[in-house]
């Protein structure tokens, strides 16, 4: 018998999945990595990135690759290996991936056994499934996809061992970014102490990290590194995640130096209580809806404690006011992607669930369920954008303008932990993890 969170248990528990969203239509699944590109009117290659649904059976991110699954079989996995003194194609295969599939090696495409007829396709080529002689209506069928995207929320044991050590590794990381902050490091100076500790180069990590010192952490997906400071930094925002084995975790923290204002202390503080508030909310059966709209409540409730807003709480959240400080969801499903498929899926068949009208930016409007994987992340934001239009507006009394005023040059926070859900609340997968050894 095999660990339960083993990867042949994985993969015997994807194949019973792939088998039910095929039921009778399909005899065989084949699934395609993807192909090489290059940039327009260039030689030069596009950086790889291997199909979500791929790497969720073969953590092989590598152009062409295929894996064929027949309900009741062992999948059959096609490397295909091309001669090549280009580039270095031939790689280790796993022990534990032959326990678990059956490997034929090819040195060509051209290779593939012809697919069996009523084969369905799951890749991004449409012309090479046509090329291999599958029908169009056969190729990622919405009959086979939503299905699988919805599945794939829920994560196996194996899936969450690996965004276990996902998380360990990127907490080592940010204990080494935030120390080059504390030392005095440009946002430069911090992503490579980041990739440093982490000992991943920026095409492994599952996104680029965002590293913006103050006034520039306002900027939601801030992506510059400036190599200087412009004065003595009050503020890091660090939104970085690493990869294991396909698996990414997505983890921002928020750290002041001894030059940031007692205020936005005060409300760095109070978005770390929010956090943890709101990941304790977590268990099986709650929308996640709700979870966003707690999200904005206590924020609102924070804001007024510590007189940046003015008012009651009812009143913010009628003038759209907590939106004006989080113009985003408050997290997104987690898994081979950073933001994973089926966020807004309404059930296995289909169907959108669209998020709430005030809150358009909302990536998950599932009901959570156990083992679901998903990102915790309020933040509260200075945003002149944003917050500009209210001065002038019949709302400028819900907001003390000489703290936001004060606050413009600090930016903003952001706290972000990856959560799953258990049988009767949650596990915090960041914060529970130790770091891992250096
Ligand atoms: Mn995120």
């Amino acid at each position: 018998m095999h660990e339960a969170d083993s990867y042949s248990a994985h993969v015997a528990q994807l194949g019973e999945r792939y088998g039910q969203a095929m039921g009778e239509r399909f005899p065989a699944v084949l699934l395609h990595s993807g192909g090489s590109g290059h940039y327009f009117g260039d030689d030069r290659e596009v950086p790889f990135q291997a199909y979500g649904h791929f790497t969720q059976w073969l953590p092989v991110n590598r152009p062409n690759q295929f894996l064929l699954f027949r309900p009741g079989e062992k999948p059959i996995y096609y490397p295909v290996v091309p001669a090549d003194y280009w580039y270095e194609q031939d790689f280790a295969i796993e022990d534990s991936w032959r326990e678990a599939l059956e490997v034929r090696r090819l040195s060509a495409v051209a290779d593939l056994p012809k697919p069996e007829p009523g084969t369905a396709w799951l890749g991004p080529d449409p012309t090479l499934a046509e090329e291999l002689g599958i029908a169009p209506e056969q190729c990622n069928p919405p009959g086979l996809r939503k299905p699988l995207d919805f599945a794939r929320a829920v994560k196996t044991p194996y899936e969450t061992a690996q965004l276990r050590a996902a998380s360990r590794l990127a907490m080592r990381a940010h204990q080494a970014a935030r120390l080059c902050f504390l030392a005095g490091g440009s946002e430069f100076d911090i992503h490579l102490a980041f990739l440093e500790a982490c000992r991943q180069i920026e095409e492994e990590l599952p996104y680029t990290p965002i590293i913006a010192i103050d006034e520039k952490s306002a900027i939601l997906h801030y992506q510059h590194k400036r190599r200087q400071l412009a004065g003595p930094p009050r503020v890091l925002l660090i939104d970085a995640g690493c990869r294991v084995d396909g698996y990414g975790s997505d983890v921002t923290r928020t750290w002041t130096s001894a030059a940031a204002d007692a205020l936005f202390v005060d409300l760095l503080a109070g978005m770390d209580e929010l956090q943890q508030a709101l990941v304790a909310q977590v268990r099986p059966g709650m929308d996640y809806v709700d979870l966003h709209l707690a999200a904005l409540d206590r924020l609102a409730e924070l804001l007024l404690g510590l007189g940046i807003c003015r008012g009651g709480g009812e009143q913010l959240r009628e003038a759209g006011i907590p939106q004006c400080f989080m113009p985003h969801g408050v997290g997104h499903l987690l898994g081979v992607q950073v933001h994973d498929v089926g966020g807004r899926q309404l059930d296995a068949r289909g169907g959108e669930r669209p998020p709430p009208e005030h809150s358009p930016a909302l990536r998950n409007t599932r009901i959570m369920a156990e083992d679901m994987v998903f990102t915790i992340e309020p933040g509260c934001y200075f945003i002149p954008m944003l917050l500009e239009p209210l001065r002038e507006s019949a709302k400028a009394g819900l907001i003390d303008w000489n703290a936001v005023d004060a606050l413009y040059s600090h930016g903003g926070v952001r706290i972000e932990d990856n959560v799953r859900v258990s049988a009767s609340g949650s596990e915090n997968l960041t914060r529970g993890a130790a770091p891992a050894a250096a």
